[in-house]
């Protein structure tokens, strides 16, 4: 099944930092499902349990595995989302950032804190966008997003997921979380089939709502970056890190690491 890409979708995504990209991966189902289990048997150096003692359910999350599960290779190399990202982000070129796998299983309450992914990441620039795809149907653990929040002028502090504290050291160069429901921000959020994705930019906040239903809640989520995303310093480690990058300021995230999946001009 081709993805089709409108204007629409596309306006939507500039102004808005997200949209929902129906049935991106519908034909990926089952191979980022059987990806998502190989990752759960095979947990990475980053792999977390989210949850405090006596909170209910399992929140497991992973990152940076896509090289070593095919499935997930496999993915990124043969479907269309380089060509949707492009369009999307008005780009020449994509740029493998990293992938992540979020389960929440029947019965987690705890919702995913709002944040931007962006203050977490060594990247900076307009152009990037997450692929977040559930491989169930998702109805009440779905992704929340504040509408514009990629255009603010100040980043909003990052936290830790766990242990709430300030990821960086100096929680005053960032605005403090706001909680978008009291303040009336227009929040963005879709019930979703299989194989949907919302696209999102680095900057959109956003969080998701705790999995009340009986089934899981296994999500696959792709970041990728185009033509202006330079890497950037933070004040102190990143996450994800990538230990020994030896990337300065203004680079393009290296290709040996970071490879492409569109050229200029391809
Ligand atoms: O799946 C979730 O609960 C949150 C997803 C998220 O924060 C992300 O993909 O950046």
């Amino acid at each position: 099944m081709a993805v089709t890409v409108t204007d629409e979708m596309v306006a939507a995504y500039q102004r808005d930092g997200a949209v929902l990209v129906k049935g991106l991966w519908f034909d990926w189902v089952d191979v980022i499902a059987a990806g998502i289990e190989r990752n759960m048997a095979e947990p990475g150096p980053y792999a977390a349990e989210n949850l405090k003692p006596g909170e209910g359910g399992r929140f497991f999350d992973d990152y940076c595995n896509w090289q070593r599960i095919p499935e997930f290779q496999e993915v990124i190399a043969k479907s269309d989302v380089a060509e949707v990202a492009a369009r999307l982000m008005g780009s020449d070129t994509v740029q493998v950032f990293h992938d992540h796998v979020l389960v929440k299983e029947p019965g987690t309450t705890k919702a995913t804190p709002w944040h931007q992914d962006g203050p977490y990441y060594f990247v900076g620039g307009r152009q990037t966008v997450s692929f977040w795809s559930p491989v169930d149907p998702v109805k009440e653990a779905t992704l929340r997003l504040v509408a514009g929040s990629h255009l603010w002028e100040k980043e909003v502090l990052p936290t830790r997921w766990l242990s709430e504290e300030n990821f960086y050291p100096d929680p005053e160069a960032y605005m403090p979380v706001p909680d978008p429901d009291a303040e009336g921000m227009r929040v963005l959020e879709w019930q979703m089939e299989p194989g949907d994705a919302v696209a999102f930019d680095f900057r959109t906040l956003h969080g998701a709502r705790g999995n009340t239903a009986t089934a899981r809640r296994r999500a696959f989520s792709l970041r990728l970056v185009g033509d202006d995303a330079r890497y950037v310093e933070r004040p102190g480690r990143t996450s994800p890190p990538f230990p020994g990058h030896d990337m300065q300021p203004g680079d393009r995230l290296r290709e040996d690491w970071f490879p492409y999946l569109k050229r200029a001009g391809a």
